[in-house]
Order: structure tokens, then sequence, then C-alpha cells
């Protein structure tokens, strides 16, 4: 259903706003799963049972941060109703009376270890803090299946001196900029491969990355000057990449390369 409707935006290149979320069934104050939808025997809520934080944050929370994370070309909001369902009548579901299904408790103050991961992921750079507004939405480059797009990848800006650029406007190919040694750009989620390849451009000599996967270095690669931003070409680094991993890309020497993407695609 959520991979349709995302589907459907993409072709029509819409944002779009995720509203009105919320884990129902889950109480966090009590720490207890209830089923949704009422029990034909009393009219009311069926028995629930008792389950651990972490249970409750794995079953909802961390596919509905990790749905945000993936879609994050075009998922450019969402709305999360932290309420006690069970405190207001239209909500509350009693025997004989449950016109609405069960719903529970929402409040991520309800419980420490789900409010602090909560924070946690709310803290990430993918979410805009503050009064700062948010940056207008451009329709990306849905051209990749099976391609992990630089543009979208996470910049860390590592080292000292070294940054990273996403740049996703078509005037400059939809790629990211690693400019300055020391810098790096990170893909998550990436699908398991025997090799990996990468779509790049460089104006400079002298150019070295280094490939880690789940943060171990693996490989040292050297690019030749392509003498232009935008003469792509296509190395392919003798790096097997396990299901589910972390590459990163770190630009050791040469001071700045353009990069489009990377194969395999991202999960
Ligand atoms: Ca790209």
């Amino acid at each position: 259903m959520q991979d349709s409707f995302l589907a459907f935006a993409r072709r029509h290149r819409k944002p779009v706003f995720v509203s009105e979320s919320a884990p129902q069934g889950f109480d966090l104050g009590k720490l207890t799963a209830g089923c949704i939808f009422v029990d034909p025997a009393t009219g009311g809520p069926r028995a629930t049972v008792p389950v651990t934080a972490e249970q409750i944050w794995d079953t909802w929370y961390a596919p509905y941060f990790r749905f945000i994370e993936r879609n994050r070309d075009i998922v450019r909001g969402v709305a999360y109703i932290n309420t006690n369902w069970s405190s207001q009548s239209m909500w509350n579901c009693q025997p004989g009376a449950c016109a609405n299904g069960y719903w529970g408790d929402s409040r991520i103050q309800a419980n420490p270890v789900i409010l602090a991961r909560f924070r946690a992921e709310l803290s990430k750079r993918l979410y805009v803090q503050g009064p700062r507004r948010a940056a207008a939405f451009e329709p990306p480059d849905f051209s990749g299946a099976g391609r992990s797009e630089a543009e979208y990848a996470d910049l860390p800006q590592g080292g000292t001196t070294g940054i990273a650029i996403a740049d996703t406007t078509a005037s400059n190919d939809r790629t990211a900029l690693v400019d300055a040694n020391g810098a790096s750009m990170q893909f998550d989620h990436v699908t398991c491969g025997g090799s990996i390849d990468l779509r790049y451009a460089t104006v400079t000599d002298n150019v070295n990355l280094a490939v880690l996967v789940n943060g171990v270095e693996r490989h040292r690669l050297a690019l030749p000057n392509r003498g232009s931003a935008t003469a792509w070409a296509t190395a392919t680094i003798p790096v097997a990449v396990p299901r589910d991993a972390t590459v990163t890309l770190r630009l050791d020497s040469g001071d700045v390369v353009w990069i489009d993407y990377i194969t395999p695609g991202q999960r």
C-alpha cells in the first residue's frame, strides 16, 4: 500500500507527507500490546499482552523511521500523534463502547527508552531543526533502479577539512561532490553484491578513494583525471558487499571527485 503510493508520487514527481501516524495498539506507559479490532464477544477490547520497550521500538518505530529515511527523496514531512488515546472518550475502548477500535497510549514520554530513541532519530541531519525552513522540494533523479545515488547518500563531513555536498539538480547531473581530502560519503542499507561499480568524474590528478564496508577499509582505488566534472566513467571495485551493508567512500588524496552513484542499490 505505502509502496504503491510512493510509486504514484514518484511517477508524478510530487513530495509526500506522512500524516497522523501513531503506533496503534501499543500502550507505551503500561508496556502492552493489544489487537486493534473489537472483540465481537464483548464489543470491547481483547486481552493485551506484555511487551518490552525494545519490542515496541522494533515492531513499529524502527520500521517507521526506516521508511522515512529510505524514502527521503520524496517524504518531506511527517506528523506523529503523541497522545494517550485511552484518556479520550472518542478513542477509549470499553466493552460495548469501542467504536474506533483499540488504540492505547502513544505518548513517547510515557517510556524513557522510546523517548530517548525517538529524540535520537529526530536529531539526525535528515530532519530540519529549529526555525530553519526546509529546502524547497525538487523532484530527484528516479532513474536509478538498482543504484545507490550519491546525491542521497549520507555525507558525514569526515576529516578536519573535508566537505561533501549533495547536488540533486539536473543541471549538475544529480551527483555529490566530495571536496577536500578526508571527506567521505556513506551509503547505508546497500544490498549484497560481488563487487561495487562506481560512476565518477574528477578534474584533479592523484585521486585516491578508500572503500570501507561496514566501517572496515577493504580497498584503495586510484582514479584518473577525467578532465571535466561531467566526463563520467565507471570503475569496478573488487569488493564484495554483504547484505544490508554500509559502504563508505573516503577521499584520501586528489582534493575533488564527483560521484553519481554506486551499484548495488539500496534496500
Ligand atoms: Ca546520481
